[in-house]
């Protein structure tokens, strides 16, 4: 339902309604927060805001600014305040248009002539448009509006500039034959009495707004015995109390010397940030925000001497794998590239085989002293003070395409494992030891695939699984959740403990954790691709690559 429909059906109701005059999103939603039907977008109120004086000097634009940051602050109806249309009946269509398409349920304009003064100045200039003017210009309002339902409130000031009753009954009823909506009948008497003389003679089938900012005594209990009062408006009591409550708080700092006596007065920091929406914007990040934005912190066990003799003596001479040039770029530039492009700079590279080979920008580079006895877990734990949190381990030799990452990280299980259904179809050196696995489900069927819901678990990994009961291949990239990467630290130091006089590689691999954290009943979650991603073990394998990655990406 648009919000000049909620409007519309309030002025139905039985009995009368309130708004609340406010000057920007927070006083708007204080209003809403309190109960009131609707908000007031007094030109008072987002006068003073401005520390301007309410009368004219302000431009349509700032009003309109103002009452689209108070409408997108509430669910309920704003009416606007927009003095006499901000010109004649030309300047009235525009401003229809402008406050219509902004969402805006309704309008309240007077019928006096531009520069107005604010109503209730005690020496204010209160001239009078003519009849015939602010009848053309309510005309020109309801014509311009698009929907049925926007209000058009014409509000006569003839109280206001001492002309009289006759001539507000006569205006009144001018601007309700020219198509008005509402009339909203204005006085700035300290009694009700003018405004009921009216409100008693009004005989249109019209409601009446009124405004009793000087007749306060004037109050809900009286109001409710003249059903022809279908809206009343507290018009400049927030920007007023709110001047109250800073003059009392800034009075007390200065007095005391500092904020100590004051600050438990005040609301707590966490309202303001409940206030402003915080709340919503955190549940955005998680939902909208990739993972949240959380920050990941990547490491790269890239520690060992290669291990194929061909390739080391052929091509990397003394030159670490994740060095390796593929077509003009270090597959860990590759990668570092990539990582980069999904917002991900905390990235530590655990050296230690000519680890000064490895020079790269924007990497921390760990030393793992111990390399040439210890293996690929020993590395990733040379960097147990950077797994703080969500952490991604990638295997220094390999390759991958941008998506598997974009992807992986969008999970929030605590460890998930990327895992590859195309390993059968792969032409593979039988003597090549693979990282298999097996999942509680099989890989779906078909054309490639990129599976980000299913809930498909590991239930075993390792290289002696017999390649028929395997139905996946380990990529080499992992992600844990900051729970995740507490258990894996756990279990490694666990590992530790247990063999006392700890060398050479007794942490075992990878694999021979995970299918540890997995017997004593963690869940180890996947996420399956099919191809886009390649090790680089072997010089097969980087005749391979070679051919595929184009010095271009
Ligand atoms: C306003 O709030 O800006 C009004 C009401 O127009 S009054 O200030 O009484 O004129
Ligand atoms: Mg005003």
């Amino acid at each position: 339902m648009s919000k000049a429909t909620i409007l519309r059906d309030l002025f139905k109701r039985d009995g009368f309604f309130k708004i609340v005059g406010a000057h920007n999103g927070l006083t708007a939603r204080l209003v809403e927060l309190a109960g009131f039907e609707g908000i007031w977008a007094s030109s008072l109120e987002v006068s003073a805001s401005h520390a301007v004086p309410d009368a004219n000097i302000l431009t349509m634009i700032d009003y309109l600014n103002a009452a689209i940051d108070m409408n997108e602050a509430v669910s309920i109806p704003i009416v606007v305040d927009v003095d006499q249309g901000y010109g004649n009946s030309t300047n009235v269509i525009h401003m229809v248009k402008k406050f219509e398409a902004a969402g805006i349920a309704g309008i309240v304009m007077e019928d006096k002539l531009f520069p107005k003064q604010n109503s209730l100045l005690a020496d204010g200039r209160q001239e009078l448009a003519s009849i015939a003017e602010f009848v053309g210009k309510v005309m020109a309002a309801k014509n311009a509006q698009i929907s049925k339902d926007f209000m058009v409130i014409a509000r006569t000031e003839a109280l206001i500039a001492g002309w009289g009753q006759e001539e507000a009954m006569k205006r009144a009823r001018a601007y309700v034959d020219a198509g008005a909506d509402g009339i909203m009948i204005h006085s700035k008497k300290d009694t009700p009495d003018e405004i009921l003389e009216f409100v008693n003679a009004w005989d249109c089938d019209v409601p009446l707004v009124i405004v009793p900012t000087n007749y306060h005594s004037f109050t809900e209990d009286k109001i409710k015995n003249y059903p022809k009062i279908k809206m009343v408006i507290y018009a400049n009591h927030v920007i007023r109390s709110a001047v109250t409550a800073i003059k009392e708080t800034l009075r007390e700092i200065k007095k005391t010397g500092g904020i100590d006596t004051v600050s438990p007065k005040l609301i707590p920091i966490s309202e303001l940030f409940e206030l402003q929406g915080t709340t919503d914007m955190k549940e955005n990040e998680k939902r909208f925000l990739m993972s949240g934005k959380e920050k990941i912190n990547v490491i790269i066990p890239a520690a060992g001497a290669p291990l194929d003799p061909k390739l080391r003596e052929v091509i990397l001479k003394d030159t670490p794998v994740c060095m390796l040039d593929v077509n003009g770029k270090s597959i860990l530039q590759r990668n570092v590239e990539i990582l980069n492009s999904l917002g991900i700079s905390s990235i530590n590279v655990v050296v230690g085989y000519n680890s000064n080979k490895i020079n790269i920008e924007g990497i921390n580079k760990i030393m793992n002293t111990n390399f040439e006895e210890t293996g690929v877990l020993d590395s990733i734990m040379c960097a147990e003070e950077q797994m703080d949190g969500k952490t991604l381990i990638i295997y220094s030799d390999i390759l991958f395409e941008k998506r598997i990452l974009e992807g992986l990280i969008k999970k929030d299980d605590d460890i998930v494992l990327v895992i590859d259904s195309s390993y059968k179809e792969r032409k593979i050196d039988e003597s090549k030891l693979l990282d298999l696995v097996i999942a509680k489900d099989d890989p779906a069927k078909g054309e490639r695939i990129l599976k980000l819901e299913e809930d498909n678990e590991i239930i075993k990994i390792g290289q002696d699984i017999p390649k028929d009961k395997a139905n996946f291949e380990f990529v080499g990239i992992a992600l844990f959740s900051k729970k995740g990467i507490g258990i894996l630290k756990k279990f490694c130091n666990e590992t530790k403990n247990l063999n006392k006089g700890f060398k050479k590689s007794d942490l075992g691999d990878f694999n021979r954790i995970i299918q540890k954290i997995i017997d004593e009943g963690n869940k180890v979650s996947c996420f399956e691709v099919h191809k886009g991603w390649t090790e680089v073990h072997t010089f097969e394998d980087y005749k391979m690559v070679s051919s595929i990655h184009s010095s271009r990406d």
